[in-house]
């Protein structure tokens, strides 16, 4: 499979003009985004514990009080999915990387097709808000073990 890898540094490094002046004029631009203490990220798809054969399969990715929005949206209580693959978290107070192990869905998908090789593999999931940046308190679902086959 084609890995979504999308040219997000150049979009943290440059972001759209005006996305900084909906933030309050408060809060520095580059601030993480503020979320709700009740949001919550979770896979509706694969189950912890899932075999799946073959290796290709769908991942679907939920959110409870929040909104998706694509990257680069200075919308509150919104953000963007990051699945990530085989690693632990990343730092909180930086844009996720960019990689095979970090994938982003910056248009706002909410389900994504992933092949990955025989084994055992970890998922978890991790909102992002416009720049990339997990948010404040940080959405994560636990991680999952699957197993491919
Ligand atoms: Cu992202």
């Amino acid at each position: 499979m084609r890995h979504p890898f999308v040219p997000v540094l150049l979009l943290a490094v440059f972001p759209h003009p005006g996305t900084a002046s909906a933030q309050p004029a408060n809060v520095p631009a580059n601030a993480p985004a503020a979320a709700p203490a009740n949001a919550q990220v979770y896979f509706i798809w694969p189950h912890d514990g899932s075999v799946i054969d073959g290796g290709k399969f769908w991942v679907r990715m939920g959110l409870r009080n929040m909104g998706i929005a694509p990257k680069g949206t200075a919308v509150p209580n919104t953000g963007h999915h990051h699945l990530l693959i085989d690693t632990g978290l990343p730092p909180m107070t930086e844009p996720i990387p960019n990689d095979r192990n970090h994938l982003h869905f910056g248009a706002g998908e909410t389900e994504a097709r992933v092949e990955l090789p025989p084994g055992t593999h970890t998922l978890q999931l991790l909102l992002g808000d416009k720049d990339h940046v997990p948010h404040r308190p940080p959405v994560v679902s636990k991680p999952i073990t699957i197993t491919v086959r």
